[in-house]
């Protein structure tokens, strides 16, 4: 792990532990609930790529603002976000999230300043160029966090955005993180460079490169980022380097890459390494990180008790709160 993690306290080394393992076990529960059948439409798990929303979550200040991709819970969930509530949502249940008419990829929590859950390749790109606009307007330092997958990074709408963020100096973090697929299509067979944080290069905006499996380096590069942005010195890009463990969603098998591939990537589970690096610096003995496994756990069962316990819409909302 990354020689910062000195620069942290007992306490954020657990946090970060805590929420990292809380989104992964989250995530698997949602897998395990759309096999049942309890989960329907689309659904996209964060599995592999925690320690880039715990990361940089550490780095937010209140009133900063989070927009992502369909693959949001992590995002949301490291908002401070209820659990519960998500669990609602992607169950189809009215105490969700977004009432149990979103699903999925469309969560949403005004409180939380988390802006979703954008189904469209590349849609929370100009939305985020939009809120950091507002942020500008009203003149606050507030940076909005904007998140979008490798494959995303070929849209048009991402270099309408950069431009005009550019131009306007506007207070946003462009955060690519790149997982190396989108859907079956690896970055190798489909980007004409390797290096996505360059792509900000005609655009003047700066980009840099960072580690995604490794929560500390997440937050010492990302911090950087962020000091930068709200200093007012415009947007940067920060590329994060991950990888997603699990299918692009719950109907893809995978095919496309190697076992090889895969297991070499779990290697470097952040997780695993964080765990791996609280006992070995010895941080934190055997029974304490078990106790936080196991209050996981329970809290992941009472999750899915309220969203299991939460009725489904009533016919009354069918046509409410929607385009039609
Ligand atoms: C405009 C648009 N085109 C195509 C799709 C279908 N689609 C959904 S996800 C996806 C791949 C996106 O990959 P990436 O940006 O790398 O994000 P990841 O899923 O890896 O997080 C595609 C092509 C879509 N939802 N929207
Ligand atoms: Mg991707």
């Amino acid at each position: 792990m990354a020689a910062n993690s000195k620069e942290f306290s007992k306490k954020d080394l657990l946090n970060f532990y805590r929420e990292m393992l809380l989104i992964r076990r989250f995530e698997e529960k949602a897998g395990q609930l759309y096999g049942m059948g309890l989960i329907a439409g689309f659904c996209h798990l964060y599995i592999g790529q925690e320690a880039i929303a715990t990361g940089m979550h550490s780095t937010m200040k209140q009133g900063d603002k989070v927009i992502t991709t369909y693959r949001d819970h992590g995002h949301m969930i490291s908002t401070g976000s209820d659990p519960k509530k998500i669990m609602a949502e992607l169950l189809g249940r009215k105490d969700g999230s977004s009432k149990g008419k979103g699903g999925s990829m469309h969560l949403f929590d005004l409180e939380k300043h988390f802006y979703g859950g954008h189904g469209i390749v590349g849609a929370s790109v100009p939305i985020g160029a939009g809120l950091a606009f507002a942020d500008k307007y009203r003149g606050n330092d507030n940076v909005t966090y904007c998140y979008f997958g490798d494959g995303a990074a070929h849209q048009g709408q991402v270099y309408e955005s950069f431009n005009m963020a550019k131009l306007w100096n506007l207070p946003v973090l462009f955060i690519i993180e790149n997982n190396h697929y989108a859907m079956g299509t690896s970055q190798a067979r489909s980007s004409s460079i390797d290096e996505l944080h360059k792509r900000g290069i005609g655009f003047n905006i700066p980009g840099v490169k960072i580690n995604g499996m490794d929560v500390f380096d997440v937050i010492r590069d990302g911090q950087k980022c962020v000091d930068f942005v709200r200093a007012g010195n415009g947007p940067m890009i920060l590329e994060m380097d991950t990888y997603r463990y699990r299918g692009h969603s719950m109907s893809d098998p995978a095919t496309y890459r190697s076992k090889e591939e895969l297991n070499c990537k779990k290697e470097k589970d952040p997780i695993d390494s964080l765990r791996a690096h609280i006992l070995t610096s010895k941080i934190a003995v055997e029974d304490e990180i078990k106790k936080i496994d196991d209050a996981i756990k329970s809290e992941i069962n009472e999750i899915v008790e309220f969203a299991k316990n939460s009725p489904e819409p009533d016919e009354s909302e069918l046509m409410t709160e929607i385009y039609n």
